[in-house]
């Protein structure tokens, strides 16, 4: 991923190796084709020992394959965060079938020592789903879900959003509040890490819904031959997997709150050789009443409605729905 991970305005690539485990490419301000290669953990984690508000980094497990990353502000401090996807085992493990491989995702709160950027592990072994329920791959090891980040409920601070491979999509409400600017510096509770350790940014898995969670079941279809077959992938070719799908988040109705929008996979298994087809869903952030957000999936049966047409566009074979203001109006647009 590509990131600033010193703060000295040049950007940097973290990245993972077969043998040295995962380091940075440190990029240069003067030049664009020198990196100083250094370890990750080494150089840029503190140590429990170090600071006793963070927790002790695993530095052997890797990189999970597909993988989300992010490096955004998640407690509300100014200094961006990285928030990397992580497995258990081995490369041989991973080649093994038999073997239980669990993911987790990470966040390191950037935290300045000596004017230096240092990263303090704050959510460790962060789980999404239950290892046990996959649609298909190895038992016990389901997938780590692709993250998104938006302001869903406009607090001030980023939220998580995904969907699982069994088709419910969950937003989890950052549990930390925006600190607010000081009357000297914008950026109020800079360095301090007394609340990493104790407060966890995210709700914990096994998640209960109302308590910071929102949940939206996108699998349920009325038609019992029709079964669920998971989020569907961008630009599969034949014969070969395409790109892990994912939902993809813009205000699309210009109201403020960030919406949502995943295309998803179904098969009728009516014949004897099943088909199978796609659903595109549009859920719109709407005033769920005190105070609460809620969302509304637009129906295609809605004849009059702009987001109705796009899903009725989508038909039954999109691969990829995307957004890109493509004319410039201000308006996000819709690529199908
Ligand atoms: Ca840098
Ligand atoms: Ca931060
Ligand atoms: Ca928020
Ligand atoms: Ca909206």
């Amino acid at each position: 991923m590509a990131l600033d991970i010193d703060g000295d305005q040049a950007m940097d690539l973290l990245f993972q190796t077969s043998s040295d485990g995962i380091q940075v490419a440190l990029g240069s301000r003067t030049s664009f084709d020198s990196f100083a290669v250094k370890d990750f953990f080494s150089n840029y984690v503190q140590t429990d020992s170090q600071n006793s508000n963070c927790k002790s980094p695993n530095t052997s497990d890797i990189i999970s394959i597909p993988n989300s990353n992010a490096f955004v502000d998640l407690n509300g401090d100014c200094l961006p965060d990285l928030l990397l996807t992580r497995q258990t085992g081995s490369p041989a493990d991973l080649a093994d079938a038999t073997k239980t491989v669990n993911t987790y995702y990470e966040i390191y709160s950037q935290v300045m020592v000596g004017g230096k950027s240092t990263y303090c592990l704050a959510s460790q072994d962060g789980q999404l789903v239950d290892p046990a329920v996959t649609l298909g791959g190895r038992a016990g090891s389901a997938a780590m879900p692709i993250i998104e980040f938006a302001d869903f409920n406009r607090d001030g601070l980023l939220d998580m959003a995904f969907a699982t491979e069994m088709g419910v999509l969950n937003i989890l409400y950052n549990n930390y509040s925006a600190p607010g600017p000081k009357a000297t510096n914008l950026c109020n509770d800079i360095n301090n890490t007394s609340d990493l350790k104790s407060k966890p940014i995210f709700p914990t898995y096994p998640f209960t819904v109302g308590e910071n969670v929102v949940q939206e079941g996108l699998n349920t279809r009325s038609d019992k031959n029709i079964v669920f077959n998971g989020i569907a992938d961008s630009m599969p070719r034949a014969g070969q997997p395409g790109v892990p799908g994912r939902l993809r988040v813009a205000d699309i109705d210009q109201d403020g709150f960030a919406d949502l929008v995943m295309t998803l996979n179904f098969k009728n298994d009516t014949t004897t050789t099943p088909t199978t087809f796609t659903r595109t869903v549009i859920l719109l952030n709407q005033d769920g009443g005190n105070g609460q957000r809620s969302l509304a999936q637009v129906k295609s049966s809605d004849e009059q409605s702009y987001f109705a047409k796009i899903i009725q566009t989508a038909g039954d074979s999109a691969e990829l729905l995307a957004f890109m203001d493509i004319d410039e109006d201000g308006k996000v647009d819709f690529i199908v």
